[in-house]
């Protein structure tokens, strides 16, 4: 996942320091999407150069360098072309040779962007490599910026359009992606692609528009597009804008992986679809091609009205931040793992924490410290930390943990859990554990924030921003994390391989499983409706690796839905809550089928007995429950995971509950998102 964005203004006078603005402005909206490193490409002075800036790191390193290096920031130009990138690397690590725009040669003769992978890329390095090219970064995109010169330069004596070039290129290429294209053999012309990456077109002018779509230009038989051919076949309508000579106003097109970097320029945009290939001509008009020919697609793409404000964008089809980020849980947990678990060799590796290794398995105890969610985060953890990494691990409340003014030593690691990085309680806390000499760890989910700063090194999530303020994809994204680093921690014992191997292929199958899980939405918000609306109190009894699911599913409903709400570990239920029970008690009990399953039965059976009815959150397969108990049924996985799933049923029906009580849940009341006070 990386960000495109792409500014042109034709006709329209523009200073340089306005573009390389609009450009900068556009990659740190689709920031989110990746961030090692950054790159533009703009025209130059000369007549048909391009200058290329690259730099690793956020967006901000690349400001800094453009704001350094380019020395005619006040030139205006009439027309004028940037296109700008920024990178999650996946083939090549981040640097600012593996940055984008990749180039064809030194002159720059064709520029490109990339978002994605070409699978294939290998078996055309090989092909280009027999013709005497060689090539200067590691990525798969700098094969398509030298394939599509080959394929220029192999012309003999013919020109190709520039797009009629492109589609020679990327007929060529597999996997998904989206592409920028830039030469200067076609001055002022700019060719986009995408294939299974997002991509669109904002369109910004004071010309009239004759319509309100652009029509698809097929090609014929050869290949050629029909009205490139020399024989006109057909006239179609592909002018947007009156051509009449009156009206010699610009136009500013803007190119983004999504829209929430458009809407800040215009409201028309025109969304490509699979194998669209978008040309702005010479003369600055938008013209459609296609790749392929498909029976029953749409011969036109409409130009659309965005009436969305920009929180509308970001949240996508779904009402609310939180239903959004419940469902993004399958592509979260891949953006946690991502490049960090090669699961052919059963091996993790957090980039951030390699280097200390060694003093961390040297540490006496670890202690982990964190409020909310993420303390869950670690409750639910810390039984496999143990097992795999045998030190001993305590769990602190920060709040807690700074009211007792905890001993803690120089030989103590002390990791510090939070989504925002901004927690007040933990900040304090760590500031408190690093004048102690301690080793200090974080894990958050937002780069450059305080806590990712200040600790001495640590892990970034990579969920992705978390709007809802209840937490949920952070939540298992945490959770996951936390097991990746028990996992790299406890490499060097052998006697734990095959648990390892175990818990590594149950990773795998992550994704695929919350699926599953998000299927059971309606019959959850069934659930909500019969069994639980209109309770004044709720109990969560969970026990093991369920224990925290049981504490975070509570407080998900307190948080939510308003409902007083318990977690309790069911091995508790005997001193003391078990007091409360009775046929009128609302009981959620989670029976995942793992080494304590045994033990929840007997919590279950203590239920039943007080006739209490409690909904079952349990796996397949499991026998001989109670008839007249509702189940909700999660596939299964490796015991010290199934708190992943198992919280997923419980963040929808306090979803549900919330809507039913008529809370806004995206801003439950007297919350904040990171709370910033102590
Ligand atoms: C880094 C890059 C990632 C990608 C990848 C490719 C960043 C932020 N991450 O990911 O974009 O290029 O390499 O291999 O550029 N850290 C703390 N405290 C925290 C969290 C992190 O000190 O709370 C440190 C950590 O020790 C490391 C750095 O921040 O030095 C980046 O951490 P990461 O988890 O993003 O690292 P990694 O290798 O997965
Ligand atoms: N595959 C390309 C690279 O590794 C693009 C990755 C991206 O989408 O940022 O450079
Ligand atoms: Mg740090």
């Amino acid at each position: 996942m990386c960000g495109i964005f792409a500014y042109l203004s034709y006709s329209s006078p523009k200073e340089r320091s306005f573009v390389i603005e609009t450009l900068l402005n556009g990659l740190s909206r689709l920031e989110y999407r990746g961030y090692d490193s950054a790159g533009m490409a703009i025209d130059g002075n000369a007549n048909n150069e391009t200058r290329i800036y690259k730099q690793v790191g956020k967006v901000a390193a690349l400001r800094k360098l453009v704001g350094e290096d380019e020395k005619d920031m006040g030139h205006v130009y009439q027309s004028q072309f940037g296109m700008a990138h920024t990178r999650w690397a996946t083939h090549g690590e981040p640097s600012s040779n593996n940055s984008h725009p990749h180039r064809s040669d030194d002159n720059n003769t064709f520029t490109v962007i990339h978002n994605g992978i070409v699978t294939n890329y290998k078996e055309i390095k090989t092909v280009l490599e027999n013709k005497g090219y060689s090539f200067k970064t590691d990525t798969d995109t700098e094969v398509v910026v030298k394939l599509i010169k080959y394929v220029y330069d192999s012309q003999r004596g013919a020109k190709l359009a520039f797009p009629d070039l492109v589609k020679a290129v990327c007929r060529e290429l597999e996997g998904a992606s989206a592409f920028i294209f830039k030469s200067t053999h076609y001055p002022n012309e700019v060719v986009v692609f995408r294939r299974g990456s997002p991509l669109m077109v904002g369109i910004k002018t004071d010309k009239k528009l004759t319509a309100d779509f652009v029509d698809v230009e097929y090609f014929n038989e050869a290949g050629v597009t029909e009205n490139n051919s020399d024989v006109p076949i057909k006239r179609i309508q592909n002018q947007l804008f009156s051509t009449s000579h009156s009206d010699n106003k610009g136009v500013e097109y803007i190119f983004s992986s999504d829209s929430s970097a458009i809407i800040e320029h215009t409201r028309k945009v025109l969304f490509l679809e699979e194998n669209d290939i978008a040309h702005i001509s010479q003369n600055g008009d938008l013209r459609i091609h296609r790749l392929t020919r498909e029976e029953g697609m749409s011969s036109i793409r409409s130009i659309k009205t965005l009436e969305m404000e920009l929180a509308e964008i970001m949240k996508g089809s779904f009402p609310h931040f939180m239903l959004k980020e419940i469902y993004e849980q399958p592509e979260s947990v891949v953006n946690t793992m991502r490049g960090r678990v090669d699961f052919a060799n059963n091996k993790v590796i957090l980039g951030g924490l390699q280097s200390h290794l060694s003093s961390i398995r040297r540490c006496r105890r670890i202690v982990f410290c964190a409020c909310g969610t993420s303390y869950h985060s670690c409750i639910a953890t810390r039984a496999i930390f143990e097992e795999l990494t045998e030190i001993p691990v305590s769990l602190e409340l920060a709040s807690d943990f700074l009211d007792r003014k905890s001993p803690i030593f120089r030989d103590d690691v002390c990791v510090f859990v939070s989504q925002s990085g901004e927690t007040a309680d933990t900040i304090l806390a760590m500031k408190y554990c690093l004048q102690r000499g301690a080793l200090c760890v974080g894990v958050t989910n937002t780069v450059g924030s305080t806590i990712s700063r200040e600790t001495h090194c640590g892990v970034h999530i990579n969920a992705g921003p978390e709007i809802g303020v209840a937490s949920t994809k952070a939540y298992t994204s945490q959770y996951l994390a936390l097991v990746m680093m028990a996992l790299q921690l406890g490499e060097d014992r052998s006697s734990m391989t095959e648990r390892r191997q175990e818990i590594i292929q149950g990773l795998k199958e992550l994704p695929g499983k919350i699926k599953e899980v998000l299927n059971l939405d309606d019959s959850l918000k069934q659930i909500s409706k019969d069994g639980l609306h209109g309770e004044k109190s709720l109990l969560i009894l969970g026990r093991g690796y369920n224990n925290a699911t049981s504490l975070e599913g509570a407080l998900k409903i307190k948080e939510l839905a308003y409902i007083h709400c318990e977690g309790i570990p069911a091995g508790e239920l005997k001193h003391g809550p078990l007091a409360l029970i009775d046929e009128t008690m609302p009981i959620i009990l989670i029976m995942t089928n793992d080494i304590h399953y045994n033990k929840t039965r007997s919590a279950l059976q203590q239920v039943v007995a007080r006739k209490g009815l409690p909904i079952i959150l349990c796996n397949e397969g499991n026998e001989g429950l109670p008839e007249k108990c509702k189940t909700i049924v999660i596939p299964k996985t490796v015991d010290c995971l199934s708190g992943i799933m198992a919280i997923i049923p419980l963040q929808i029906l306090s979803y549900h509950l919330a809507i039913m009580n008529g809370v806004d849940v995206d801003f439950p009341r007297n919350l904040a998102k990171s709370v910033t006070v102590e």
